[in-house]
């Protein structure tokens, strides 16, 4: 995984708030007002004693710190890719699934772009959401027993692959979910390998400490096109200036079996894949068992429970 910075001129006029200005309840609010805002985090990365034992070492857990996310090359064998690989042709092909609402199509090819829930879905991939390997480093991290909040597969073709534009996911847990604060953490685990060219993901190194509040109200029932295309809950560019100037860009490339954890609120996306290597990805999000949702933050009514769980149950604690 390579994670070259590159800087920008500086920018903009975004005023930087302290949380005390907010309400203890709320203090992100976003999708509220009519105009951005760059609010600093209150919450730690790594919750908990950064010597805490498990599969994480003490200087991968000092990078999540620091950057808002950490990475482990070779986390899966090359058997484990070829099952997990396989698995994801069978369920892109399945067609009880073909019609279900946990399958979102692209806009223009309409080939499959992500299936969500697949832990439920899959036997496999609900092993792999309970495996040491992940569920282990998600505790150290969250510095608490988990439970998954959303599991996805992106599987970005060849050719037709769509990007994600630049957001927080945060700020859609908080807003639309109701997620309280940012003790979440996303697993992406990769399935083939993730090029420079072939839209791998990106993101802002230490864009975790700072919470950019949106502009413009959730529509009714925007899960059924922001996960296609997001519109609402993304941020203005004079705030992406302002945090590429900041921050920088990393990009993750690295051989299928390697795996990304990265914080609730880092600023990251992809672009669109034109290049014939598909870019498939696990995701598994754990959420600390005492970040349960609320009611949302900033949305007319719940989403539903197969891209936000309501039920708690500690992920790999038998009994
Ligand atoms: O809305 C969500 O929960 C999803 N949307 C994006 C763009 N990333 C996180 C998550 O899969
Ligand atoms: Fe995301």
């Amino acid at each position: 995984m390579t994670a070259e910075a590159q800087r920008y001129p500086g920018h903009g006029t975004s005023t930087v708030y302290d949380t005390a200005q907010y309400a203890p309840d709320n203090p992100y609010p976003t999708r509220v007002a009519d105009r951005p805002a760059l609010i600093e985090r209150r919450e730690p990365t790594v919750w908990g004693d950064t010597r805490r034992p498990g599969p994480h070492t003490a200087e991968q857990l000092a990078l999540h710190d620091r950057d808002g996310f950490s990475t482990v090359q070779g986390l899966l064998t090359p058997d484990e890719v070829a099952e997990l690989a396989g698995e994801l042709d069978r369920m892109a092909a399945d067609p009880t699934l073909a019609g279900d609402d946990r399958t979102i199509v692209e806009k223009r090819s309409r080939q499959v772009r992500s299936v969500f829930e697949v832990h439920r879905v899959s036997r496999l991939i609900a092993e792999l959401a309970a495996d040491e390997r992940l569920v282990g480093r998600a505790r150290q991290i969250l510095g608490s027993e988990v439970y998954i909040h959303q599991s996805r597969i992106n599987y970005k073709p060849g050719f037709a692959g769509g990007g994600f534009y630049w957001h927080s996911d945060f700020e859609t847990w908080h807003a639309e979910d109701g997620m309280p604060a940012m003790r979440a953490v996303s697993v992406s685990v990769s399935l083939t390998d993730n090029f420079p060219y072939n839209g791998c993901l990106m993101i802002m190194p230490g864009s975790h400490r700072t919470f950019v509040s949106c502009v413009g109200e959730t529509p009714e029932e925007h899960y059924r096109e922001s996960l296609r295309q997001q519109e609402f809950g993304t941020p203005d560019t004079e705030s992406l200036a302002l945090l590429a100037d900041r921050y920088g860009i990393a990009q993750f490339t690295g051989a299928a079996g390697s795996a990304l954890f990265f914080d609730s609120n880092c600023m990251h996306g992809s672009s669109d894949n034109i290049t014939p290597f598909p870019r498939s990805n696990i995701f598994i999000v754990y959420n600390s068992v005492h970040n349960a949702l609320r009611e949302p933050f900033a949305a007319p009514a719940r989403r539903p429970e197969y891209v936000a769980a309501r039920e708690v149950t500690p992920v790999g604690r038998v009994g």
